[in-house]
């Protein structure tokens, strides 16, 4: 086979890529390990920035994300018994985020690339790069049992965290910058209302908790645990009253509690692989990085990689000028650190880290009042949390 770039992953970020790059013309073809049933269910990530909702409506695939996400103009803070409302829609005039799941942003995505008669390959086995350091890389794989040779101008290696693309990459090559800290979060997602209708981050002595949704009949709530949790200690009482102890007594009355539909221990990690692009071979989303999810970021990195991407792409094939494909990797970068930093600050601010002394005890401490004193500060927070600009 043959096309033009060849996309390996067929999450949001490959799904974007593909999308942007049928709109400007370009053949793409999306090679996935996976099935499709396999990768929509998998949950994850809920909030989405303005500029993702842009990136999404400039590719036509709206229609659900305008009937069903739940725009949120704020959010709230909890953190030793005091609470602060971060009023996102004053702080940044007038920008908002949307709560809409990550499973829906794929499916969307996946239904209108069948509509447009884009072709996937699910169930790809064995994946391989080739000579992606000259201008003719191609992929193989196996599917349905039988080997496929894909030549291409171009890989975009968008297979997340634990994909080939980036582990195809001499390691001499590459630059990586990391941490892992010490905890992962439980996730719990239940057919229930939300106990509150925004977000509450919570910071208690014993842990973090986050109340989130996917909608007023679907809450999703987190809480610290530790990394090596065993899940199976977990019944669904345990899980919420645990839950309930960490919010202010107001909001852990208002949880209302049912049997989780799905159950899971997420590590968290800040990680940055430099540069992205080899040759023909560019990195995209969490191929090429990772940040813990307190700052809501990682979806909207993937996705404003794949932008960027799609762009340089559009300029190569359009312009003949290799100028995007060349600035790709720092100008991805660029934004992405400044996502890795608010991540990190974000997940510094809120979590109880075993290993603290007294003294940064006192530093989250004086964080938060800054932060509820100063107007600069909750204006920081909420041009961080609404999304850098792409
Ligand atoms: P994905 O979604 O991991 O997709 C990669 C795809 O590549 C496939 N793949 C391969 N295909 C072919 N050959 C191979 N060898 C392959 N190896 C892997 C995989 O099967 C998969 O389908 O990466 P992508 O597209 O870069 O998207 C990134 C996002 O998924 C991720 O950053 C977010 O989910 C992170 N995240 C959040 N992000 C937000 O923006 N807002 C949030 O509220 C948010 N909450 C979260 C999150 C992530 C979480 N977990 C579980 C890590 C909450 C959690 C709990
Ligand atoms: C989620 O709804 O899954 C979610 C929301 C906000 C975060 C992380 C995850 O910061």
């Amino acid at each position: 086979m043959r096309t033009q770039v060849a996309i390996i992953g067929a999450g949001p970020c490959g799904l974007v890529l593909g999308a942007m790059l049928a709109k400007a013309g370009i053949d793409a073809l999306v090679i996935e390990r996976k099935s499709a049933a396999y990768v929509l269910g998998r949950i994850r990530a809920g909030v989405l920035e303005q500029g993702s909702v842009s990136i999404l409506e400039q590719l036509g695939v709206q229609a659900r994300l305008n009937a069903e996400g739940l725009p949120h103009g704020g959010f709230a803070i909890n953190f030793a018994h005091r609470s602060l409302r971060i009023d996102l829609e004053s702080l940044t005039d007038g920008k908002k985020v949307t709560v809409y799941g990550q499973t829906e942003v794929t499916h969307d995505l996946m239904d209108a690339r069948a509509a447009a008669g884009l072709s996937t390959l699910y169930e790809a086995e064995d994946v391989a790069l080739h000579d992606f350091a000259t201008a003719t890389p191609s992929i193989t794989c196996t599917h349905n049992g039988q080997p496929l040779r894909i030549d291409c101008d171009f890989i975009a290696g968008c297979d997340g965290f634990h994909g080939i693309s980036r582990a195809s990459v001499p390691k001499t090559a590459l630059q990586e910058f990391e941490r892992v800290y010490p905890f992962g979060w439980l996730g719990v997602l239940a057919d229930v209302p939300p106990c509150d209708p925004e977000l509450i981050y919570a910071s208690h002595e014993r842990g973090f908790a986050l109340c989130s949704m996917r909608s007023m009949t679907r809450s999703r709530y987190y809480i610290q645990c530790a990394i090596d949790e065993d899940l199976s200690s977990w019944s669904d009482t345990r899980f919420f009253d645990e839950l309930r102890r960490r919010l202010d007594p107001e909001a852990a009355a208002r949880v209302v509690t049912g049997p989780a539909i799905e159950k899971s221990v997420a590590p968290l990690r800040s990680y940055v692989a430099e540069p992205l692009r080899f040759g023909s071979l560019f990195l995209a989303g969490d191929a090429a990085h990772i940040v813990p999810p307190t700052g809501a970021k990682g979806l909207n990195l993937a996705m404003g990689d794949a932008f960027y991407l799609a762009e340089a792409l559009r300029e190569h094939y359009g312009e003949r000028s290799s100028a995007g494909i060349d600035h790709y990797s720092a100008r991805a970068l660029e934004r992405i650190w400044k996502a890795e930093r608010f991540s990190w600050w974000m997940t510094s601010l809120l979590h109880k880290f075993d290993q603290h002394t007294a003294f940064e005890t006192r530093m989250q401490a004086a964080e938060f009042s800054f932060l509820e004193q100063s107007r600069a500060a909750r204006m920081a927070l909420a041009e961080n949390y609404v999304g850098l600009p792409l």
